[in-house]
């Protein structure tokens, strides 16, 4: 399913994938005023007909503020309002909310500090036409990191293949966040049901769509280290996915045995 340079697997090429609607690139920012202008900009030129939903928490230092200068000047740009941090996963999925009740076809996860670079997300979508979901990857071949500090590079690594052993899913780059998604397979993900709030809603993601059947591809990208603002990387966020990812794990092997023909 997973062959790390966008073609199709030998079982799925028989399969017909329908045409790509509009595309929404959503962009969830706490705190990203030194980046926002640049990183909009960016996408528009990149794929000047995609459309941009700026997921932004209420942040402190304006961001919300820019990103509605930015929509006052170009219908291709919207801005989310939300009331305050609430992380990551709980930002994407109101913004998933927001463009399938908008009827896009296409929805995009792009971080706003540089680090996903929208002149790779021309690649991305051409992979989508034979996808139900694309996912940048550093951990294929032909992907890479720059500038990135040797423990963070370890702490992703290390998460990508924790997750992948323990849940078993074939991916490289499992905590990833640059991503393609059809609309059919979000709507097919069971959002209603994610919980996970921080980077480990990558991981849940993922893990569904593989569960569910669904033909995902990852892509190699060049990830950029953020060169503005800080991270919002933090211990909470490294322990709620530690913790999910684990209990996912064992649940699944729990079932497995129970399952076990044999057993009474
Ligand atoms: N709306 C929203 N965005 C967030 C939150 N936490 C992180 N982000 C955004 O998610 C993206 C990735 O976060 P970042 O701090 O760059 O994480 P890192 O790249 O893993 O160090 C950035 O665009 C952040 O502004 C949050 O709680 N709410
Ligand atoms: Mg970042």
């Amino acid at each position: 399913m997973n062959d790390g340079d966008g073609t199709l697997a030998a079982q799925d090429r028989g399969r017909r994938f329908g045409p790509l609607g509009t595309a929404l690139v959503i962009i969830p920012t706490y705190n990203e005023a030194e980046n926002i202008k640049s990183i909009v900009g960016r996408v528009r030129r990149a794929v000047p007909e995609a459309h941009v939903l700026v997921a932004d928490d209420n942040s402190p230092d304006g961001t919300g503020k820019l990103a509605d200068e930015l929509a006052a000047e170009d219908d291709h740009v919207q801005v989310l309002h939300r009331k305050g941090k609430e992380g990551l996963g709980a930002a994407y999925l109101a913004g998933f909310r927001w463009g399938l009740e908008h009827g896009y076809g296409v929805l995009v996860e792009m971080d706003a500090d540089g680090s996903h670079q929208p002149e790779e997300l021309p690649r991305l979508l051409t992979a989508l036409k034979g996808a139900d979901l694309v996912l940048g990857s550093r951990w294929v071949p032909g992907g890479r990191v720059v500038n990135w500090p040797r423990s963070r590079e370890f702490l992703s690594r290390g998460g990508s293949t924790y997750s992948r052993l323990m849940l078993d899913v074939p991916i490289r780059d499992v905590t990833g966040g640059y991503r393609a998604f059809r609309r059919e397979t979000l709507e097919g993900l069971g959002l209603d049901e994610v919980a996970s709030q921080g980077y480990c809603f990558q991981v849940d993601l993922a893990r569904r769509a593989v569960k569910a059947g669904y033909h995902v591809v990852e892509v190699p990208i060049t990830f950029v280290e953020r060169e503005h603002g800080d991270s919002k990387m933090s211990r909470d966020i490294v322990v709620e996915a530690l913790w999910r990812v684990t209990s996912w794990g064992v649940g699944e092997r729990l079932t497995k045995i129970a399952r076990r023909p044999g057993r009474r």
